[in-house]
């Protein structure tokens, strides 16, 4: 259900479940994870570049997963579709944010629901021109999750996260960009490599810089400036102690191309 490609430095996950367009169940969710830590324990591993097979990236959670599909039996009890999230989305989306390296996602196709979610919390987003994002939740009669209460207002601001979240309409890879929910969009043809070469090109820096700086942005979210600014200096107090600042120092002072180690 998720293809792992090694390419050099750099493992591309591939969502695997074509004729369902990529819909999550919960085998796929646990596979995927599995993968991320596999990835994460890996010190060969500096970037993760996510994907999907066939026409889509994702369409999100499995709508007839018997975990989450209502019944329709007259009388029948309803479902705690609670559960899918806390056993499997809510670790899931923790382990993106939180691994040690890069994640990048190149979105192929359509990503809707959780398959948006779950792009948006990777470290950088390129997307197929023909590729859309739907928050497709408010549809259904539920609200974004995977992340999306967070993440949205984040991306694009209140206003913009209220009309994704509330109208659950389709928005095309280009306007995605505009609006600042991924970083580019890319002619179809040209996602793949592009992706690769930025995945190849953030596996070459200094990874441990690169993940404390994931962690740097999100903990600034909810500080004020000067807690911040303090927590900034504690972060990079560590790294002037790392290999990595003494190679990217030494190099620059050099004249030569670094070559970073630490992870
Ligand atoms: C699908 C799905 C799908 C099953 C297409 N499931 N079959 C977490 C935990 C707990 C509960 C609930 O939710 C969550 C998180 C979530 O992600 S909720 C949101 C779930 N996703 C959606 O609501 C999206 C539903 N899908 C769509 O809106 C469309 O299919 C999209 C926009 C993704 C693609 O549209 P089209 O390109 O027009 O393709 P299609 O609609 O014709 O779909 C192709 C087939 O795939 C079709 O089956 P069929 O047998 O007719 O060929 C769809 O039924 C099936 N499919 N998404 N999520």
């Amino acid at each position: 259900l998720i293809q792992i490609e090694p390419h050099g430095a750099v493992r591309l996950l591939r969502l695997n479940r074509p004729d369902a367009l990529n819909a999550f169940t919960a085998a796929m969710l646990g596979q995927l994870r599995q993968a991320l830590e596999a990835a994460a324990a890996d010190a060969t591993t500096r970037c993760v570049l996510i994907t999907g097979a066939g026409r889509a990236f994702s369409a999100g959670q499995d709508l007839a997963d018997p975990h989450v599909a209502p019944s329709r039996e007259p009388g029948a009890a309803p479902k705690d579709i609670g559960h899918m999230l806390d056993h499997y989305y809510i670790p899931l989306a923790l382990r993106l944010r939180s691994m040690p390296v890069p994640v990048v996602a190149a979105v192929n196709g359509v990503a809707a629901g959780a398959g948006a979610n779950l792009a948006f919390g990777c470290d950088l987003v390129l997307a197929a021109e023909s590729a859309s994002f739907i928050q497709a939740f408010s549809r259904i009669g539920l609200i974004p999750d995977c992340g999306g209460t967070w993440l949205l207002a984040r991306l694009v601001g209140r206003a913009k996260a209220l009309e994704l979240a509330l109208l659950g309409d389709k928005v095309k890879a280009a306007e995605a960009a505009a609006l600042g929910l991924i970083s580019r969009a890319l002619p179809d043809a040209e996602l793949m490599d592009a992706a690769m070469a930025l995945a190849q090109r953030l596996a070459a820096m200094p990874t441990r810089a690169l993940a404390e700086t994931r962690r740097a942005l999100d903990e600034a979210m909810r500080l004020d400036y000067e807690p911040a600014l303090k927590r900034e200096a504690a972060l990079q107090s560590q790294l002037g102690f790392s290999y990595d600042y003494l190679e990217g120092v030494a190099a620059f002072m050099d004249k030569r191309k670094p070559e970073f180690k630490d992870r």
